[in-house]
């Protein structure tokens, strides 16, 4: 089926079904209008699929081959540039289209700013998120926009949506303030164990949505990010809670957000298009029905 507001851009490098046959499916929303340091999340989508060219479909520790896999591909949301609120509505619609084609698909979405990742949420309404993030995204509004990329999460509690986040080291006194009012739980960078991330998530109702803001991981892993930040997590000690939380927890959706970059080979893209198979994978081997 064609959805009406998507185009068709680069493709991942698996073979493809369609959205009626898929077990997932993914949809960028290379939307980057409100991005305050570092520009380029609009690529993020693109680069992304191009970074899956350099990676085996096989997954080694898994023994699952993504080739062997029901994907799909819908193209990139066609966004409306400078206008958060207008692109959210229009993904929420895509999204709902997209469910009503395949009440079981689970949609993956590949970022752009993480403003985006309102859309997948609001239309799947899972009853807790889970992010890896840098950053709080507590605030009520930034440079008077209440849909800037710093205030997602709190527009995701407004839904009364149960939130935990892991890997945060930026913020400020009002979304710390804002977190405890709301039994928010955050786990700092310092702090972060997979241990630690089961304690907090163990007792979250389901379905969870999962969300990755690049800028979790270390600097050095994730350099092309819209707010970089030192002192961050590495790869497989994500890859390890992710696990835990897919064999435990049903999964309604996923992304991938705030990879940016203006060139082909970009390590950022690089992380996040591991991060895509690997997640694919885990679903794939121990995701919970
Ligand atoms: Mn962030």
């Amino acid at each position: 089926m064609e959805f009406f507001y998507t185009y068709k851009s680069i493709e991942t490098a698996l073979p493809l079904v369609d959205v009626e046959n898929a077990k997932f499916a993914i949809l960028g929303i290379p939307f980057d209008g409100t991005t305050s340091y570092k520009p380029g999340a609009r690529f993020g989508p693109t680069l992304i699929r191009q970074g899956t060219v350099n990676l085996e479909s096989y997954i080694l520790d898994y023994d699952i081959d993504l080739a062997e896999l029901n994907i799909a591909d819908i193209g990139d949301l066609e966004v409306v540039a400078g206008n958060p609120l207008q692109t959210v509505k229009m993904g929420i619609e895509t999204i709902r289209e997209l469910k009503e084609a395949n009440p079981n698909v689970i949609p993956i979405i590949l970022g752009g700013e993480h403003s985006m990742t309102y859309a997948p949420v609001k239309a799947l309404m899972p009853k807790s998120y889970v992010v890896f993030d840098a950053h709080l995204d507590l605030r009520d509004e930034y440079e008077s926009n209440p849909w800037n990329h710093a205030c997602v999460a709190r527009r995701i509690s407004e839904l009364g949506v149960e939130i935990a986040e892991f890997g945060i080291r930026s913020g400020i006194r009002e979304e710390v303030e804002y977190a405890k009012e709301k039994g928010i739980t955050w786990v700092h960078a310092r702090e972060y164990s997979v241990e630690r991330f089961k304690e907090v998530v163990k007792d979250l109702p389901e379905p969870v949505y999962v969300s990755i803001d690049i800028d979790a991981f270390d600097l050095s892993m994730v350099p092309s990010t819209g707010t970089p930040e030192a002192g961050g997590l590495r790869f497989w000690e994500v890859i390890e809670a992710l696990e835990w939380l897919v064999k435990n927890k049903r999964i309604v959706g996923f992304d991938i957000m705030e990879v940016a970059g203006m060139e082909i080979g970009d390590v950022t893209a690089l992380t996040g298009a591991k991060l895509l198979f690997y997640f694919i994978g885990m679903m794939e081997k121990f995701g919970k029905p």
